[in-house]
């Protein structure tokens, strides 16, 4: 029985089922810590160091698991530490309950220690937000949390001031509150396109001749479905970033990734297409996407006011996308012109010998690629591979493949750096059993490293990568090929990846010399424990886009004849990766 009002809250949490909670402790939260402890045999507290890990291991928590995940911070600064990683669940569409510490509610807004209107501050990240004010205010307020957070893929927030965590969980209540009136159940809405317009979508599917699929994360649970109306339409599947699993990569209907770390194939498919569906996908790089009016555009989307966001489309279709997908299809004609499918087919197979020989190179210094390359020998069937925010997003695109039952995630519309070892913690968590690997930039790992203890205390397995090219690689070339701007801030100094492994009771190994990077793998990936595999990589490797437009050339040209520092060395590069694909 409940004895105090933090205790009843903990037990709302359980009574939702949820299990973990991803936390740091506080003196604005010791009541809840107390609950927590007395409950310990139903809901574990997985410590981390920053509340940002925790925010963003809640995050990549729901995304692998498809549920409800749930960060816990103290009042002031640790609240304020969880914002990014919330924004980051909010962005990509996951359903997060963050619970924060509030000062004593008798002098809240009296410029008291940590006096910090979380619940204002977390008005715009959470779609509710709410300050628990005593014992009958806890259980309405929790429920309401979790089932906005579901129903609507998103965050939602609940404070409390410190000392009503320990009232009383008896006593006090409005007259107006009657006593059990919230019910802890959710039922999903699960809407379905009436007849009308499904007829009217498979009817312009089965007029166009070059049909392409933009299959998203809305597309992870409908494999099955999404490859069916491929093979119906001979039409290729791209896939944005978050729909990396969707479909294998070495699926003959997929021509891989779409946008600047996408591959060359997607982008022709995307403009040479005439009809495009859209579905469960809110990419948002509108310039990879076919001209307005060049495609006839049918959208599946849970939202229906994402309908029509990223390109004017002729058809809605609002519900889930497996559930939309098995409605349409018993009405969309299999097209017996496989030519379209059959010219993007020809182009990935030359892309992939691309890849093949970008990822094989045994140049010293070591191309970044090799090592995303050969991760495919290490990688288990159903391996959950976290990663990070940066030129390696880059390589963990275009070279890390998708098998079997594998996940895969980024932080996909906030693009935030550091989110690859939380969402891998975040990961093991849920999955003891499964192979975790997250694959970072020096810069982006830098950032939360210090959550490489919460890997080891928990003994979680994690495989880490950390791509060392001593630099924020990424927006280095950005200021080079996007604003034809030298480089300047970018540079980091070395950090010796392997002692700081070790310093935290994790195993290290660095690797250099490509020709060694398969036996590090296998020995790394033996070990029982946490690992961390630092890859020292060439800075001057340049992520370039799959096809590279005029602008972007003179761009570049640009920062050459600026003074960029290092550019014989990178235009070498950039001039060396142009003829090997060329021969
Ligand atoms: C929190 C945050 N700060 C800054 C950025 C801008 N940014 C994007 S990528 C990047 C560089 C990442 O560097 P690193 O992790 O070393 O990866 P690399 O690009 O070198 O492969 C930066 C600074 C961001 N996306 N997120
Ligand atoms: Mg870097």
């Amino acid at each position: 029985m409940a004895a105090t009002v933090a205790d009843i809250l903990v037990e709302r949490l359980i009574d939702w089922n949820v299990d973990t909670v991803f936390a740091l402790p506080g003196d604005g939260i010791n009541g809840l810590y107390e609950a927590l402890r007395t409950h310990r045999d139903a809901i574990r507290v997985i410590q981390v160091r920053h509340e940002e890990a925790a925010a963003l291991a809640a995050c990549g928590y729901a995304k692998f698991t498809r549920r409800l995940a749930v960060c816990l911070a103290t009042s002031g600064p640790g609240g304020i530490h969880l914002l990014n990683g919330l924004y980051d669940a909010k962005f990509d569409g996951q359903p997060v309950l963050a619970i924060t510490g509030h000062t004593y509610h008798d002098l809240i807004g009296t410029h008291y220690q940590q006096d910090i209107d979380l619940d204002r501050v977390f008005s715009d990240v959470a779609a509710f937000s709410g300050r628990v004010m005593g014992p009958a205010h806890v259980c309405n307020a929790v429920d309401l949390a979790v089932k906005t957070a579901i129903s609507k893929r998103t965050v939602s927030h609940i404070t409390i001031p410190k000392d009503i965590q320990d009232w009383p969980a008896e006593g006090m209540r409005s007259k107006a509150n009657v006593a059990e009136h919230s019910g802890d159940r959710i039922s999903e809405a699960l809407p379905l396109p009436g007849k009308a317009q499904l007829e009217r979508a498979a009817a312009l599917l089965n007029q166009g001749t070059k049909v392409a699929i933009l299959a998203g994360r809305g597309c992870l649970s409908a494999r099955d479905e999404i490859v069916m109306l491929a093979e119906k339409l001979g039409a290729p599947i791209v896939k944005p970033l978050l729909g990396k699993a969707v479909v294998p990569d070495d699926h003959p209907y997929t021509t891989g990734g779409i946008g600047l770390l996408g591959t060359a194939p997607s982008q022709d498919v995307m403009e040479e297409c005439d009809t495009l569906i859209i579905a469960g996908s809110s990419f948002p790089y509108l310039e990879f996407y076919p001209k307005p009016g060049q495609a006839k555009a049918i959208q599946i989307d849970l939202d229906a006011a994402r309908i029509g966001l990223r390109y004017p489309v002729d058809v809605g279709l609002v519900g889930q996308c497996w559930d939309v997908l098995r409605a349409l299809l018993p009405l969309v004609d299999p097209k017996s012109d496989r030519r379209f499918l059959e010219r993007a087919q020809e182009r990935k197979t030359r892309w992939d010998r691309l890849m093949e020989e970008r990822g094989t190179r045994d140049d010293i210094p070591m191309k970044p690629q090799v090592i995303a390359h050969a991760l495919n020998d290490v990688l288990a069937e159903d391996a959950i591979i976290c990663c990070d925010t940066g030129t390696v997003t880059t390589w963990a695109a275009r070279h890390i493949r998708m098998r079997g039952s594998m996940q895969f995630s980024v932080s996909g519309t906030l693009a935030t750096m550091a989110n690859g070892l939380p969402y891998s913690i975040g990961a093991s968590v849920a999955f003891p059993g499964r192979q975790v690997v997250c694959f970072a930039g020096d810069g982006g790992f830098t950032m939360l490293m210090g959550d490489l203890a919460t890997a080891v205390k928990y003994r979680l397995p994690i495989k880490i990568v950390v791509i060392k090219n001593n630099s924020l690689g990424m927006i280095k070339w950005e200021q080079i090929a996007f604003e034809g701007n030298p480089q300047y801030g970018v540079d980091l100094q070395a950090i010796d990846f392997v002692g700081f492994a070790r310093a935290c009771g994790a195993v290290g190994y660095s690797v250099s010399d490509p020709a060694r990077v398969r036996e590090t793998l296998r020995d790394a990936f033996a070990q029982p424990g946490p690992v961390v595999i630092e890859a020292v990589v060439d800075p001057y490797e340049p992520p370039l886009p799959g096809k590279l437009t005029t602008d972007q050339a003179w761009q570049f040209t640009k920062a050459m004849a600026r003074g960029q520092k290092d550019r014989l060395e990178i235009v070498k590069t950039v001039i060396e990766n142009k003829i090997r694909e060329v021969v």
